[in-house]
Formats: structure tokens, sequence, C-alpha cells
């Protein structure tokens, strides 16, 4: 935990005065590390999120930096176009006072944007309604988004979703067997290179033209979807670090992997770990309400099988970092990174059970939507 005046200097540095007060630490988080302020001045108060960037993981910060502040000008301007309120619903990142997107102090990187209040955060879900939403809003994220210049971004972790890649670190990590762990996962080796032919699935239909690149967000769990207090509706897309030219697939698939859970990513009871039909049914449905009409015919006949994809990645990656002896996701057990992967292979068998009603459901969500065009469409 960083002290209150370490962040407190932080803010300085970026031109915020009064004092500091309401200071505490978000641990959601696998990779940044971040931390909410308020300042108190004129009997005006404004809260903060402060973050340290991991640059172990975000090489060069700057370039992310001018990634993400291009996108939330270009999402402001079309937002306010659209008649929506751009204070709310994209980041609004603040410079140094000698006008840099980042802080520099030794080895470590600092960024601060503003809080949008009376707003949270899911982490698990049992009602459909706040997932219907959360799919709405990552659909017209992805709309918002069609026609930006894809050229112009950096690719801030390259090959993020190249599956096959993915896999073959696995493969690496487990020859290497720096930290002395391969023996005690051989089910969850077996496991993951069993299923090597789906890893290479998606990266082909894009390399037929069957599925176009986009500007896709790439991660795009619950967890980064402001919601309002109010109204429990989805308002602002957060956790911008990974917005690269990708897949829609990836961002349909990372969504139900985390949201359509019935358990915690992290949960160790995999008895509890499936995916509710109802929930993968209201992302789906929000989803493609928002841009099934810029969705091509292979894109929609993949949605339900990207879950699996993603979940499967997810869980190789985890599997992966636990062979490296965890030096990639924040862990808080010696064993983290195993539960995770062992949660997520669960996952898969229970998608891959599962999966004939999965895409039935699309089917039936995707005519639906289509219908609706024109009316439900924003
Ligand atoms: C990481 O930073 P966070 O917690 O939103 C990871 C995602 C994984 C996710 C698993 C840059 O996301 O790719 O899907 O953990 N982000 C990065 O929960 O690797
Ligand atoms: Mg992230």
């Amino acid at each position: 935990m960083e002290s209150l005046k370490t962040i407190t200097d932080v803010c300085r540095a970026f031109g915020i005065t009064g004092e500091p007060t309401d200071y505490q630490v978000f641990t959601s988080g696998h990779i940044n590390s971040t931390f909410r302020i308020a300042f108190e001045e004129n009997g005006q108060t404004q809260k903060y999120l402060v973050q340290n960037v991991n640059t172990l993981v975000f090489k060069d910060p700057d370039a992310l930096m001018e990634n993400i502040v291009r996108v939330t000008h270009y999402l402001r301007k079309r937002i306010r176009e659209q008649g929506g309120d751009p204070e709310r619903e994209t980041l609004h990142f603040l410079k140094t006072t000698d006008g840099k997107l980042c802080l520099h102090r030794g080895e470590r990187c600092w960024r601060v944007y503003r809080f949008i209040d009376h707003s949270f955060t899911y982490e698990l879900l049992t009602d459909a309604a706040p997932f219907r939403s959360a799919g709405e809003r990552f659909g017209h994220f992805q709309r918002l988004l069609a026609d930006y210049p894809i050229e112009s971004l950096y690719e801030t972790i390259p090959d993020f979703h190249h599956t096959p890649k993915r896999v073959a670190a696995l493969e690496a990590a487990a020859a290497a067997d720096v930290v002395g762990r391969a023996h005690s996962v051989q089910n969850e080796l077996s496991f993951a290179l069993e299923r090597k032919g789906d890893a290479e699935v998606a990266l082909r239909l894009l390399k037929e033209g069957k599925v176009p690149l986009r500007v896709t967000h790439n991660d795009t769990k619950l967890s980064n979807i402001l919601f309002d207090e109010t109204t429990k509706q989805g308002i602002c897309v957060i956790d911008l670090d990974t917005i690269m030219p990708g897949l829609s697939l990836y961002d349909f698939g990372d969504a139900i992997r985390f949201g359509a859970a019935t358990a915690k990513e992290d949960e160790r009871d995999l008895s509890l770990v499936s995916v509710s039909p109802e929930l993968f049914r209201a992302y789906t449905a929000g989803f493609l309400s928002a841009c099934v009409n810029a969705l091509t015919e292979a894109e929609i006949d993949h949605l339900a099988f990207s879950a699996k994809l993603m979940t499967y990645e997810c869980g190789v990656r985890f599997l992966t970092d636990y062979l490296c002896g965890d030096t990639y996701f924040k862990i808080a057990a010696p064993d983290h990174n195993l539960v995770r992967a062992r949660n997520q292979f669960k996952l898969v068998a229970e998608m891959e059970r599962m999966m004939p009603e999965l895409e039935q459901i699309v089917k039936e969500e995707a005519a639906k939507a289509l219908r609706g065009q024109g009316t439900g469409d924003r």
C-alpha cells in the first residue's frame, strides 16, 4: 500500500490542489495498482483515481497514454454528437503541470484521471439486467469506435490475444519449468494441449477475411464497466490500456468468460463454476441490440465459441504464469494462478457441454436484434 503522502505528491505533480481526504486502495485489477483519493477545496470535493502503471507489462507507458488520450478525445466528441454526457460516459485524464500524460518517478510511472461520481462496478452477478446493460455498453463502445483510424493505434501488448502464441508460451514454460511446478500440473497441461486446435480458429477466420480487424477493448470483464448508482445502467467503459486492433470475438468472449460465470474467477470450489444461460442470453441480447448490423455472419456464428476461446486463453495464461513463478498477474496466495487456471478450465468444460444451448441463444437473440434494427438501435 502506498502512503497517502506518495499519492498526494503524485496528485500535486498533476496540478491538483486542496486538502486530501478519503484515501483508499482498489484491489480488483491484476496488473496496475489503483488508488482513489478525494481533495477538498472551498467546500467542494473532487475525487481522482491514481494509477501506478505496471511497466513490466506495458513497456511504453507514454505511447499507451497517447493511445488512450486520443481514443477518449474521439469518444468524447462522438458521445456529445449523440446527445450523451461525455463527463460520465468516458474517462478524463489529467496532464502533469509540465504537460505530460504520465509522471515518471524513478522506475515508476503514474497517471491520474477523474473519478466518475455515483458509479460502481460488479464483480459477480446474479441478476441478468445489469449484464444486458453491460452488453449494450460494450456493443455501443464498439460502434462508437468503428471508424477510428485503426493504423494510428500503438499495439500496447503485441499479440495480446494471439491464442496459438499463448499456448506456445505455456508449452515453453512447462519445458523450462523454472520453479519446479510442472510435475504438479500434468492434468491441467493435458487439458490445455488437447484443445490446441481451438486456439487457431479466430485467427484463421481473420486470415480468410471472414471476420474483420476492428478497434477493440480486449479486456471486457464486467468490472471494467462503471454502472450508475441511481439508474443501475452501465455508463462508462474503463481500463483502456489494451485498446488495440483486435477481433469483436475477443471482446464478446472475454465479457462472457467473466460476467456469465456463476462463480468468481478464483473460486476454488469447482462445483460452483459454470455458465449461466440467463446471463449469457442477457449479455448477448444487449450486445447485439447495439451492434448486430455492424457484425459479419461469421462473427455472429462464432460468438458462443469465442466465449470458450477466451476462457481457454485466460486459463492458459494463468497456468503459464504459475509455471513461470507468478511474474505477471498479481497473486494473493502461492497457488492463486493455479486456482484461477483450474477455474477457467472448468468453465471451458462447462461451455463445451452447453455449446448447443449457447449457440441457440445467439441465433435467437441475433434474429431478435435484426428485427429490432432501426428501433432499439442507437
Ligand atoms: C488482467 O488488469 P485486469 O485485471 O483488468 C489482464 C486481462 C485478463 C484479466 C483476468 C493487461 O486484467 O487480460 O483477462 O486480468 N490484463 C492484462 O482477470 O494482461
Ligand atoms: Mg486491465
